[in-house]
Parts: C-alpha cells; structure tokens; sequence
C-alpha cells in the first residue's frame, strides 16, 4: 500500500507523500515564520486569512469527524452536527493527534493514518488557491478547493457562525 510504507517520514514528507499518492502536484513550502495559526499563517505566506485552511477535529462520540474551515470564519458546531446526524465536540490535543497522526498547529487535511470524515466550508470554494497545513506549524500547501474537495472526498457545506 502506498501510504502504509510512509509512517517513518517527518510529518512534511507524509503530507507531500499523501499529495502525491492523490495525483496533487503542489509542492509542501516550509516558512521560517509560524503559520501555527490562520492570522500567522496568513502573514507568512502573504495572503488573506480568508485563504487559510483551518484543519478542526471533531468527535462524534469516538468518530473523529475533519472540519476544513476558512481562516476567516469560526464553525458553527450545530451545523457541523446537523451535517454528521449526531453530536459533536471539539477533540483535545491528544485525541488530535491519535486520529490524525499530527499535532495542533500542523494538523493537515490528508495523510492520515485511516481516513476520517471530512467536511469542508463552502466559503473556500470563492479562492483560486488556499493554503493548508503540512504537518507542522511551518510548513504548508497550497491547492485548489475543486483539488482539496477531491482528494479529502469532502462534502461541501455551510459551516460558518454567522
Ligand atoms: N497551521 C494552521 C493553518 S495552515 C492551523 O493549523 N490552523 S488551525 O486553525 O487548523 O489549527 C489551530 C486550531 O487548533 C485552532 O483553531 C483551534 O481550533 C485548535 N486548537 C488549538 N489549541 C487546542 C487545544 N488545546 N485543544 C483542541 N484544539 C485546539
């Protein structure tokens, strides 16, 4: 299996690896700067935080459940609920990290050790390019939504507090 033999890569390589094995081309960029956060990752790659993918993890009882999220907008957990059909709360670190494999700051939206349900804000679809996390709070991607959409198998939604 393509992806099973990339568990002893640094968490960038995985991500690239993940990209690759989905037929992505972009390329993972490491900044000196943070881009642990959406402001900062904004900052350091020079575009809007509205262009910023925000990678939350839900639980859905002990289903982990992805919101890909706009850095410009806060979820709205009811309607991340009416989406999945059941509760959800947000998971702490380290439910993050045993669901995904990667750490707060650096949580990617691919490559992850099996795959979680994921769910992406409508809002995304407006930019050319976003940017998402790599693995690390310096490192990102970016990516077309239609590409992001189709190798996370997303199902597109109106996810934002308003
Ligand atoms: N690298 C950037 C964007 S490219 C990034 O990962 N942003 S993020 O928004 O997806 O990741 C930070 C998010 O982690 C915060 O928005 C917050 O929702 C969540 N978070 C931060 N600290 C905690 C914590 N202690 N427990 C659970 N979630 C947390």
């Amino acid at each position: 299996m393509v992806e099973g033999s990339t568990e002893n890569l640094s968490p960038p390589s995985r991500v690239q690896a993940a990209l690759r094995a989905r037929g992505v081309t972009a390329e993972v960029r490491q900044f000196p700067d943070s881009t642990r956060t959406a402001a900062e990752a904004a900052a350091a790659i020079g575009t809007t935080v509205g262009q910023i993918v925000k990678s939350l993890v839900f639980l859905s009882g002990t289903e982990p459940v992805l919101a890909l999220v706009s850095g410009a907008n806060r979820l709205a957990l009811p309607h991340l609920s009416r989406m999945t059909g059941s509760a959800v709360g947000k998971a702490d670190a380290d439910a993050v990290r045993r669901a995904t494999g990667y750490a707060i700051g650096g949580v990617p939206p691919v490559g992850f050790p099996a795959p979680i349900s994921t769910y992406l804000d409508r809002d995304l679809l407006q930019y050319e390019t976003v940017w998402a996390a790599a693995g690390t709070p310096h490192h990102v991607f970016p990516i077309a939504p239609a590409d992001l959409i189709r190798i996370t198998g997303a199902t597109v939604a109106d996810l934002k507090e308003r």
